[in-house]
């Protein structure tokens, strides 16, 4: 996903160019507006953390893209293009050190995992939205 930070700061077409840039094929891409409901069935993993109800919030207070992304070790090469959690200690060059603003509001969610990418592939998207 294209957080809502990003989106609102005009950034879809620069994470979407690092995006292609590093190898990855977009198989499914929609631009749409989660409800904090949504939000929070996306989020359910953190909903113990003392975060959740600010995260559903912020999550659901604009529009975000979401996409299917495949490349080989695509989770784990994501997640380098991407960079640490808080943008603070992400290394240069990485979409989070260039276009996050906090932990919080940090431009841009990936998968932690192969299983937890196709649950969250079939949130969004049916079978007859990728190609
Ligand atoms: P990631 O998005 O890098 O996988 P995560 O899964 O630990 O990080 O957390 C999910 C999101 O929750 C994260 O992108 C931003 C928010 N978040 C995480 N830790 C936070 C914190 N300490 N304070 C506020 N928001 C936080
Ligand atoms: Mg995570």
């Amino acid at each position: 996903m294209i957080k809502p930070d990003a989106v609102a700061d005009g950034n879809i077409g620069n994470i979407l160019a690092m995006i292609e840039k590093a190898g990855f094929k977009i198989v499914a891409m929609k631009y749409t507006r989660l409800s904090a409901g949504l939000a929070g069935k996306f989020y359910e993993v953190h909903s113990e953390r003392p975060f959740y109800g600010e995260l559903c919030e912020y999550m659901s207070s604009g529009p975000i893209v979401a996409a299917v992304l495949e490349k080989n070790n695509a989770v784990e090469d994501f997640r380098k293009l991407i960079g640490a959690t808080n943008p603070a200690n992400a290394e240069d060059g990485t979409i989070r050190k260039l276009y996050a603003k906090s932990i919080g509001e940090n431009a841009v969610h990936g998968s932690d995992s192969d299983e937890n990418a196709a649950i969250e592939a079939n949130f969004y998207f049916s079978q007859f939205e990728r190609f």
